[in-house]
């Protein structure tokens, strides 16, 4: 059983620890959670000393997926400090449309989306990052009582939280540090309030369509029968659109991309050279989705996590999935979570889309 690490577990409450615990062995692969958990939690003398190494997750499917016949990596591994970075930056490009069409369109809709918030709910984030766009719904939801942001980067919680006590005090804010992906049980600050979940800026593409389901179904659980879900996604569009999206003219997306090798090197021994890989993004349209890849520019061979890796010209390492939607079939998708569409909002061009979704009766 590989050593599970917390980072920053310091003044982090036990049900916070549990979370990510929970979530990161789940990731790890472990069939049996909670008696991982049981382990591991109940072996330390205090839970500030419980860690879950991550790079054992990360070194797993590094060797999983360059070893297998169409070479892949899980999109999740972009985000280390410098590839969240780098999407902010790619949120400001005039080419990346997604931010700024669901932006204006919350700004829009914030009243309307405000009263379907029930007196005393709380609203509970999944993956909030810089917890950006809530503003645009806490400003129009005074009725909201508590706010639970859930974010697996602990600094990002952090300081979103601190800058959010300061401006909503009358909120209770309460961040659980997880993967929102995986196990992990909300905070008291959610007991007996009506809840809400948030989950905007179109994060639901990037899975593919079984585990859209499954987070969708353990959102329902989690916010159980009276709960409503607002669900930010982008709309199938024209190809020409969607691929300056991906390959914007600034190269900010490119560098994003090319950021996963320059971390295998850093925290798996690698030796990836990321100038002999070239970005590519494609649509998709048997999928409707878009992809990134990283092209091999020459037959190389790479090392990391203590394998060799062998790269042909012309090979493609594929990155992510964003998968674009229609009206009916986001409908048909959620169906298959319990979940039915009760109001859907469009945004000016390029279009993008808010539901609110609720339990099937
Ligand atoms: C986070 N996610 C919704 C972005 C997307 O559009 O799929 C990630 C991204 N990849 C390239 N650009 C942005």
């Amino acid at each position: 059983m590989p050593l599970i690490r917390v980072d920053a577990t310091k003044g982090r409450s036990e049900d916070e620890i549990r979370n990510v615990l929970d979530s990161e062995a789940h990731l790890s692969g472990f069939n049996e959670v909670s008696d991982a958990i049981q382990f591991l939690v109940s072996d330390a003398e205090t839970f500030a000393a419980v860690q879950i190494d991550t790079r054992d997750s990360f070194a797993a499917d590094v060797i999983t997926g360059l070893s297998a016949r169409h070479k892949q990596l899980p999109p999740k591994y972009f985000y280390d400090a410098t590839g969240s970075r780098l999407f902010e930056e790619i949120c400001r490009t005039d080419d990346y449309y997604v931010t700024r069409s669901e932006t204006a369109l919350l700004r829009n809709i914030a009243e309307e989306l405000a009263a379907g918030i029930p007196q005393g709910a709380a609203l509970v984030e999944f993956g909030s990052g810089e917890s950006a766009k809530t503003r645009l719904l806490l400003d129009a939801a005074p009725q909201l009582s508590a706010y639970v942001p859930i974010d697996i980067s602990a600094d990002a919680l952090d300081q979103a939280s601190a800058m959010l006590a300061r401006d909503y005090p009358q909120l209770s804010i309460a961040p659980v540090v997880a993967d929102f992906t995986g196990h992990f049980r909300l905070p008291a600050a959610a007991d007996g309030r009506p809840r809400v979940g948030f989950f905007p800026g179109s994060t639901v593409g990037n899975f593919d369509r079984d585990g859209a389901v499954r987070f969708l179904q353990s959102a329902r659980r989690i916010l159980g029968d009276q709960a409503a879900l607002l669900v930010g996604v982008d709309l199938v569009k024209d190809e020409a659109t969607l691929s300056a999206a991906y390959d914007d003219s600034q190269g900010v997306t490119a560098r994003f991309n090319k950021n996963l090798l320059i971390r295998i090197n850093r925290e798996l021994g690698g030796d990836f050279d990321p100038d002999a890989f070239d970005h590519l993004a494609l649509w998709n349209p048997v999928h409707s989705r878009m992809e990134m890849h990283l092209v091999s520019r020459k037959d190389h061979i790479v090392n990391a996590a203590g394998h060799t890796f062998s790269f042909r010209s012309g090979e493609r390492l594929h990155t992510e999935n964003s998968h674009k939607f229609t009206i009916d079939s986001f409908a048909q998708l959620a169906a298959r979570a319990g979940w039915s569409v009760a109001n859907t909002w469009i945004s000016d061009e390029p279009r993008v889309a808010m539901f609110r979704l609720e339990p099937h009766p």
